[in-house]
């Protein structure tokens, strides 16, 4: 099967250096040449990393409190754009970030794709993988960087109508709250509980994941989107414990185990529901001594999405 691939080495959605530099270690890794040779998918799209970085407005001071508010923009809006052009050809799209700020285009591209593919009768459903929840507003937000509030603008929670500060975003390119859900939550700020809570998102904290178990979890998940709803999956690694995952930007302890974060995406893989899947937040400049590690995780996560089994 076709499978689009969005390589995005950008680092604009937060503070540390070097996320930008995640799909050249993925793919310096094998995972390319693992999906084709391995899993049998033939690849279309830009298979050289591609330095978002350098999209940078002459000027980008703060907005409403957001860091480089222009430059995010106008990368998403970018990758909406190649997004859509590979899902719009019927097939699945796989991004490798870069920071999760990179979601507000992949999920633009596909929700758009999706729409169009059914007339308007099929919108997409998010599974959001990560420790944190990703939906402040600038307002909520402590730290301005716009990694911690992607969902807020998929959703169209948060907006704005300045067309250079994701003003592009149409109402086709949107989210549904209910057709979003989490997994993996253990670090959520005081205002996204608040936003989570008035607008009854689903999620899947780790302590749903204690009390229930990982399979019971996942499978509450996929009953809340149903059995026809196109899937969008967005993975950061750092959902995965540190232990397995130490190489990015947030590290929180008490995280999911490599085995837990693989079977999430062996899961969503078997609905055959799978239109994209977005990994996100390896960091291999951070706990050096963990850089291979972290990019193994990564690798193993998107092979099981894509259909890796261990038998
Ligand atoms: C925090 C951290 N909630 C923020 N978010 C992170 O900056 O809004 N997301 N690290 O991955
Ligand atoms: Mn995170
Ligand atoms: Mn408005
Ligand atoms: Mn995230």
């Amino acid at each position: 099967s076709d499978l689009g691939v969005v390589l995005v080495g950008f680092s604009g959605g937060q503070c540390k250096e070097g996320v930008d530099a995640a799909p050249t270690a993925l793919v310096g890794a094998g995972l390319l040449n693992q999906i084709q040779d391995e899993l049998g998918y033939t690849l279309h799209g830009d298979t050289e990393v591609r330095n978002y970085n350098e999209i940078r407005p002459s000027s980008d001071e703060p907005y409403r409190g957001m860091k480089n508010p222009r430059s995010v923009s106008a990368v998403t809006e970018k990758l909406a754009t190649q997004v859509y052009e590979q899902a719009r050809h019927g097939r699945m799209v796989l991004t490798l970030g870069g920071d999760h700020s990179v979601a507000i285009g992949t999920i633009a591209g596909t929700a758009k794709a999706i729409r169009e593919r059914y007339n308007g009768r099929k919108e997409i459903a998010v599974i959001w993988v990560d420790a944190h929840a990703d939906i402040n507003t600038p307002e909520t937000s402590e730290s301005g960087n716009i990694h911690g509030m992607p969902v807020a603008f998929a959703t169209g929670l948060a907006h704005s109508d300045d067309k250079d500060i994701f003003g592009w975003l149409q109402e086709d390119q949107k989210l549904s709250t209910t057709k979003l859900v989490y997994i993996g939550l253990r670090d959520v700020d005081r205002g996204e509980k608040k936003i989570l809570r008035d607008h009854r998102i689903k999620a899947f904290s780790m302590h749903d994941i204690d009390r229930h178990g990982i399979g019971r979890v996942v499978e509450m998940a996929l009953a809340h989107i149903g059995s026809d709803t196109p899937i969008h999956l967005s993975f950061d690694v750092d959902a995965l414990d540190p232990m397995w995952a130490p190489s990015t930007g947030t590290p929180v302890r008490g995280g999911l185990t490599l085995r837990e974060g693989d079977y999430i995406a062996e899961c969503v893989h078997e609905t055959g529901q799978l239109v994209a899947m977005d990994l996100v937040e390896v960091n291999p400049s951070l706990d050096v001594a963990g850089a291979s590690e972290t990019v193994r995780a990564g690798v193993s996560l998107v092979r099981c999405a894509l259909g890796d089994t261990l038998l």
